[in-house]
């Protein structure tokens, strides 16, 4: 074998979210995710915003065919092992995108039906809960919030536990496979997210909250991750259960950063790099 290189293919994931130009959620948190896990990381475009940690100042979606254009590119020219959705804008880019999963063009779809972003302001336009219910049959793994959640079934709001679960398995019997109700908004001293899984298995899953003002992106970064693992092979509840772990992660590793004034971003790759100057305190 002298002389020769050997080639290798990395796992490649596709995100179809939009862009936030404080770097912390959409497109950005996305691609480190992947990174960080080792995959190769491609991505459409749905939206432009204007955004730092505390505000949305301008919010551009792009023309469906452009969306089109970008899916076609990239599903054209690599073996895209799995498609994961964020902020997808409008109601008209949610049904372009149940078409496409429809005729199975969007591998092993996680979705992650982001309506604002962690500061409370809005990233949709139209009827969410009518758009989402034509992409929800070709869903791998779907990952609400607790009022996305709300929005999706058009109940009102959830409290205990118990709700999530009701929560998780209706979701679940309006198509995706497994559906994951973060309830990190729920009162009390534990994150507990309900995972409602294949067969009817609920389960619960809990971890302490981390006390931090640093959260922005949280919510792609858990939906990309879960991409990442499926991409690396792992079962939807593992790659759930993984995910998490990484999260849970990041965010303890991202207590310490200052960026901001506003809900500040994570540090997806760890440790800064010693040699680095020092983050300033405003
Ligand atoms: O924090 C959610 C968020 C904010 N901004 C943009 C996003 C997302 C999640 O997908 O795409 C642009």
């Amino acid at each position: 074998m002298s002389g020769q290189t050997v080639q290798v293919t990395p796992p490649v994931a596709l995100t179809i979210t939009g862009a936030d130009s404080g770097g912390g959620a959409g497109v950005a948190a996305d691609l480190k995710t992947f990174a960080a896990h080792g995959v190769f990381g491609t991505f459409a475009l749905t939206a432009i915003t204007a955004q730092d940690t505390s505000a949305v100042h301008a919010l551009v979606p792009v023309d469906p065919g452009l969306l089109d254009a970008q899916l076609d590119a990239v599903l054209g020219d690599f073996p895209v092992a799995v498609a994961k959705t964020g902020m997808l804008a409008t109601a008209d880019l949610v049904e372009l995108l149940a078409e496409r999963a429809a005729a199975g063009r969007l591998p092993q779809l996680v979705v992650d039906p982001v309506l604002t972003t962690s500061n409370g302001a809005s990233l949709f336009e139209g009827d969410a809960a009518a758009a989402y219910r034509l992409l929800l049959p070709h869903v791998r793994v779907l990952t609400p919030n607790l009022h996305e959640a709300e929005v999706l079934l058009g109940t009102s709001r959830a409290r205990y536990v118990s709700d999530m679960r009701d929560a998780a398995k209706a979701l679940q019997e309006l198509g995706p496979e497994v559906v994951v109700v973060k309830g990190g908004s729920l009162s009390g001293p534990r994150a507990v997210d309900v995972v409602a899984g294949g067969g009817g298995q609920l389960l619960e899953l809990g971890l302490p909250k981390i006390h931090t003002r640093n959260l922005h992106g949280a919510g792609c970064t858990l939906s990309a991750a879960i991409a990442a693992n499926l991409a690396l092979g792992f079962a939807p509840i593992d790659a759930v259960r993984r995910a998490r772990t990484y999260v849970t992660d990041v965010i303890v590793r991202s207590a310490t950063w200052m960026l901001g004034r506003g809900t500040g971003p994570l540090d997806h790759f760890g440790a800064q790099p010693t040699g680095l100057p020092v983050a300033r305190r405003h």
